[in-house]
């Protein structure tokens, strides 16, 4: 009989992976802008700014992050200098999170373009780990239409750390469990975390310039001379870090509440703000793929005394207008015995999104035009999200939120951009 895991590492060993998209915000400035592709491409803020990071083309020249931009100038006097957007590098980094998600359970996102994963026990799904490697490489690349990463795989965190910047760009190094001594014995002490210039400087004062020279020393040596960081220095030389991946948590809630200039019984003026909650927090459930079920209103009125309203719909949903729906029939029942000082609109009871799903509950017509209408909403949210996104979100406005009328409002029209207080959560 042959093993079932004949060819593949036995299940028990460890796998992180780390995985680093490279020169992440100059390659989406890359991506997003064809002319801009293959050139030396510096992203910062500002003339009196310093530098975010650069393409890699521009790395020949001597950029690098954090460098005064009047430098890099000099360095690289050809270099295209653009200004970044933040915005759209976090919707780049939630789309790659999303594939890291169908590759292990337990993803950890360290920053907004490096993430740990768990990746032990996955063969039986993906074959050997640098198998899944690839494949992961290859996923994120699609699913963000062109943007490559770097990725570590080793039995510990920091050394899949160290492991992803080994190959870049685009690179993939696997440490196996049997090479990890030799690779320690020849890893630069400046490239174990915790190892600064001046801890450095502190060890080479001791003729300590190597790992094999940190462990030629005891454990009460380390302790005494440099305490906490000693300890942790040996400990990463002997290849051992305890640290687990901690997955982040999604956000249990979503909402948007404004408090008004002036308070006000106005109905239409009060449904046109539930609009603009709904669509901002709408927005922000579909940039993190939740769909949620529960929605809450909540009112602050003049005397300050705030109640909030439920109600739970048949489906999970992220659009915008069945939102706006729910919150204005849950405004509707209230007799507003004062006015309104502050009006909000949350939603709970998230999942991620998936199909609508069947309830026993709702007669099969009736259900079958819901779903229709959410998906009609679907589409139209993710065309205006698109819009948005390319051209900012002042490029298109739904005409409900040009008409509510109110002494506040600007002579357009418009919603006062800025009332009292305008919070999300
Ligand atoms: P990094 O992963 O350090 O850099 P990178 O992705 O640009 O390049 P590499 O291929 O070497 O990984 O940082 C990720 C992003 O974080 C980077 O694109 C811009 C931003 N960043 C700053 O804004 N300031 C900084 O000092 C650094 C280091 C990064
Ligand atoms: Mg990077």
């Amino acid at each position: 009989m042959t093993n079932f895991f004949e060819g593949t590492e036995p299940l028990s060993l460890r796998w992180f992976m780390h995985v680093d998209m490279d020169a992440f915000f100059a390659s989406i400035e890359q991506l997003d802008n064809p002319e801009l592709r293959g050139k030396a491409l510096i992203v910062g803020q500002g003339r009196r700014g310093v530098v975010s990071t650069c393409s890699y083309e521009a790395r020949k020249f001597g950029v690098h992050s954090a460098m005064p931009i009047g430098e890099a100038k000099r360095l690289c006097p050809h270099g295209i200098f653009v200004p970044g957007r933040l915005e759209r590098y976090r919707e780049m980094s939630r789309i790659v999170e999303s594939v890291l998600h169908d590759f292990s359970p337990l993803v950890e996102m360290a920053s907004v373009d490096e993430a740990y994963l768990d990746a032990s026990g996955m063969e039986r799904l993906f074959g050997p780990v640098e198998e899944m490697g690839m494949c992961l490489k290859e996923a994120v690349r699609r699913a963000t239409g062109g943007l490559t990463c770097s990725v570590g795989i080793a039995p510990v965190k920091f050394l899949a750390k160290i492991c992803s910047d080994l190959n870049k760009p685009d690179g993939l190094y696997l440490l196996r469990h049997e090479d990890v001594p030799r690779f320690l014995e020849k890893l630069e002490l400046s490239r174990i975390p915790g190892v600064g210039r001046k801890f450095l400087a502190a060890l080479a004062a001791q003729g300590i310039r190597s790992v094999p020279d940190v462990l030629a020393r005891s454990e009460s040596f380390w302790e005494r001379r440099f305490g906490k960081a000693g300890l942790g220095l040996l400990r990463r030389a002997q290849g051992i870090d305890g640290r687990e991946i901690v997955p982040c948590t999604p956000p249990k809630s979503e909402s948007a509440e404004t408090t008004f200039e002036r308070d006000t019984r106005d109905r239409d003026f009060l449904r046109t703000w539930l609009l603009r909650h709904a669509e901002r927090v709408g927005a922000r459930m579909r940039r993190n793929g939740l769909a949620g079920r529960t929605v809450t209103l909540k009112i602050k009125y003049a005397s300050f005394h705030t109640i909030t309203r439920q109600m739970s719909l048949p489906a999970r949903t992220s659009n915008t207008e069945t939102l706006y729906e729910a919150g204005c029939s849950l405004l509707e029942a209230l007799s507003l015995e004062e006015p309104v000082r502050l009006i909000g609109l949350g939603i709970s009871g998230f999942e991620k999104e998936r199909p609508v799903q069947l309830s026993l509950l709702d007669a099969a017509p009736e259900r079958e035009k819901r779903e229709d209408r959410e998906k009609r909403r679907a589409c139209l949210d993710g065309a205006l999200d698109e819009l948005r996104r390319r051209y900012g979100g002042a490029v298109i406005q739904r005409g409900r939120l040009f008409t509510g009328k109110d002494e506040t409002q600007k002579k357009e029209g418009v919603v006062p951009d800025v009332p009292v207080r305008d919070r999300e959560s």
